[in-house]
């Protein structure tokens, strides 16, 4: 998202009162790191709503991964992000990643729809992944309907000139055209899909309860999902 003059354009637009807004929503004021500066991701917890993951033990993939990525972001930072307040895997790991004493500067928890993370929440977020299906295909409800209804066409279409499929554990990343409404209006310029571990049974490939497997790949998919950020930022 730092690679393109649009790119920098859209990105370089922050105001005071946008600072303001995302000190606020990061829970601190750090007067020497411009918001221009923050390369963002946004993601939400893959496969613990529709995919039925355990929650308590997602919780602590997700941290030991954090844990493993956020020293070689330099300037970016890592958000987790759920609709509700009440969210159970946030506050799971926002508890263990203060255990951890993980840099909440790099790594913290927000409330939002992260198709909306900047106009509703004054979060500027310009990569966010979704949890997708392995078709890569809109719809099925969760956050994968969410970002493709709110990307329009111009997803589906980009999407489809990387990979027509993921294989779980995997990610994909995607860089969304201009025109895009989640480009214009959110700052959002990569999606990143991944694919994480299904456990439920009405869903395809299910792994019938196997947290062996289920474990090793939501590692998998974390990693991939980071990596895939990581090579955004270079
Ligand atoms: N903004 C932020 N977080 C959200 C949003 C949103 N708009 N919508 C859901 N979440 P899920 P999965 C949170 O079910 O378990 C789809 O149908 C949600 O509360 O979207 O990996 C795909 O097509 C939860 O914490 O993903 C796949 O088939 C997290 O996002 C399947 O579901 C993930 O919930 C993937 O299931």
């Amino acid at each position: 998202c730092k690679g393109t003059t649009k790119d920098s354009l859209l990105l370089g637009v922050a105001s005071k009162e946008v600072k303001e807004r995302e000190n606020l929503a990061k829970g601190s004021v750090d007067a020497d790191v411009s918001v221009d500066e923050i390369t963002t991701l946004a993601f939400p917890s893959i496969s613990t709503a529709d995919f039925q993951f355990n929650n308590e033990t997602a919780s602590d993939i997700i941290v030991e991964k954090v844990e493993e990525f956020v020293n070689k972001l330099e300037n970016a930072r890592l958000v987790l992000v759920d609709l509700i307040h009440g969210s159970k895997i946030l506050s799971l790991v926002r508890t263990k990643a203060e255990k951890r004493n993980i840099d909440s500067k790099k790594f913290f928890t927000f409330v939002g729809n992260i198709t909306q993370l900047y106009s509703q929440g004054g979060l500027r977020c310009n990569v966010i992944a979704n949890a997708a299906n392995w078709r890569l295909k809109p719809g099925g409800g969760g956050v994968n309907a969410a970002i493709f209804t709110a990307a329009g066409l111009a997803l589906e279409t980009a999407t489809k000139e990387r990979a027509n499929s993921l294989l779980p554990g995997h990610a994909v990343v995607v860089p969304l055209p201009s025109d895009s409404p989640l480009y214009t209006r959110e700052g959002v310029s990569h999606v990143i899909h991944v694919l994480g571990p299904n456990m439920n049974p009405q869903r395809p490939n299910s792994l019938n309860n196997d947290y062996n497997k289920g474990c090793s790949i939501l590692r998998e998919a974390y990693t991939s999902l980071f990596t895939g950020f990581l090579s955004i930022l270079r």
